[in-house]
């Protein structure tokens, strides 16, 4: 029988918090991240709110060219213990609608999986009607739920998988619900660009369009082991995602067994100011999220991917389990360090994860 799973991801997050707690800003573009200092200012956009984003602002920016974009709008500094805060809320909610309290999988702090598959076996016995039609209102209930409760708005996304569950939600942001249900996941896929396709970034993407590829129903004509040349064992995974295939499966707290956050550059690059200002950024928000999942680490993984697509790791395991930020830093820092002195080629993606998590006693 096929899955329900449904995928939620809050609109403008940080943005939208702000926006809760100062009224005012209503009807204003927001930018939250670093200071702009009048255009002077280093450092990025965290994130916008949807009336920033028609200036072109996006998350990743670098500041000053928002203010360049928008000077007039209300610029905030990140306020993470405020947004942490409202994440555990909102997953608080989710939880009270999976059967057991551990179908839910946060991947974020404004994102998590909830598999409803139970409501399919439980509809099945009950009555033969539509447990998809019960998963859209379940949906509907969170989304009231926290609207209530936090005054925010959030996007659902549900499908008979992880992928189509966030490609749903992705497409109907904000404030939009969609249910895609498995006979439908073709024609979903089909007319949609390369882009939704998550994995496939801007690079990618431009690679295929030389090949005269746009759109997803174009890219199924590439075969496994055509993908396969161009991009290794991605590829593969490519050629899957575009089919609807994903089997991963909701891995609920319990079965974390890593947290981590990569990020693709613009451009490759070997600028050590764009790349250890990421590099921090990254570590930061490891660090948080380990914080809200309440785990101490032993392993560090700094993975780096260059220009030429070639992917390597290097990890260190700790003697003790740690929950501190300074030994993430100093420890990451060095294994990226010596990805920079063995290899002179550009960076394209960099990524930091925490592994031999165990969830922190209270002490
Ligand atoms: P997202 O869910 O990617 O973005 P969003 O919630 O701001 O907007 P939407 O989902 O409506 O498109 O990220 C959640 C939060 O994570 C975001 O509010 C701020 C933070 N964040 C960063 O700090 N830097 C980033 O590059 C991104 C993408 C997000
Ligand atoms: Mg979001
Ligand atoms: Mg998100």
């Amino acid at each position: 029988m096929a899955r329900i799973i449904l995928h939620i991801d809050m609109d403008y997050f940080f943005a939208q918090i702000e926006e809760r707690e100062n009224p005012q800003f209503k009807g204003k573009p927001v930018v939250v991240g670093a200071d702009p200092k009048n255009g002077k200012g280093r450092g990025v956009v965290s994130t916008c709110n949807y009336l920033a984003r028609k200036y072109g602002i996006h998350s990743a920016m670098p500041i000053y060219r928002a203010f360049e974009l928008c000077p007039q709008a209300i610029f905030l500094p990140v306020n993470m213990e405020l947004y942490q805060k409202v994440s555990k809320q909102i997953m608080e909610v989710l939880e009270k609608y999976s059967a057991s309290g551990k179908e839910v999988e946060q991947t974020s702090l404004d994102e998590a999986y909830l598999d409803l598959s139970d409501l399919g076996a439980t509809a099945q016995k009950a009555d033969k009607t539509d447990y998809w039609g019960k998963a859209e209102k379940v949906a509907e209930k969170i989304k009231e739920e926290i609207f209530e409760k936090e005054k925010l708005t959030s996007t659902i996304g549900i499908g008979p998988s992880k992928l189509i569950a966030k490609m749903a939600a992705q497409i109907k942001k904000p404030n939009g619900l969609l249910i895609i249900k498995p006979n439908d996941v073709e024609s979903f896929l089909e007319p949609l660009d390369i882009e939704n396709l998550p994995g496939i970034g801007p690079k990618t993407a431009e690679k295929l369009m030389a090949l005269g590829i746009d759109k997803i129903k174009e890219l199924k004509k590439l075969s496994r082991k055509e993908l396969q040349q161009f991009f290794g064992k991605w590829g593969i995974d490519i050629f899957e995602k575009a089919r609807g295939v994903d089997e991963k499966p909701v891995a609920a707290k319990e079965t974390i067994k890593s947290i981590g956050r990569e990020h693709t550059f613009e451009k490759d690059t070997r600028d050590p100011e764009i790349i250890f200002g990421r590099f921090e950024e990254i570590i930061s928000v490891v660090f948080q999220e380990l914080l809200s999942a309440n785990f101490s680490f032993r392993t560090i993984t700094v993975i780096c991917r260059f220009q030429d697509f070639e992917t390597h790791t290097k990890s260190k395991t700790l003697p003790n389990q740690a929950q501190d930020l300074k030994i993430l830093r100093s420890e990451a820092k060095k294994l990226l360090l010596r990805f920079l002195i063995e290899k002179p080629k550009l960076i394209r993606l960099l990524g930091v994860r925490v592994s031999s998590l165990s969830p922190k006693s209270v002490d």
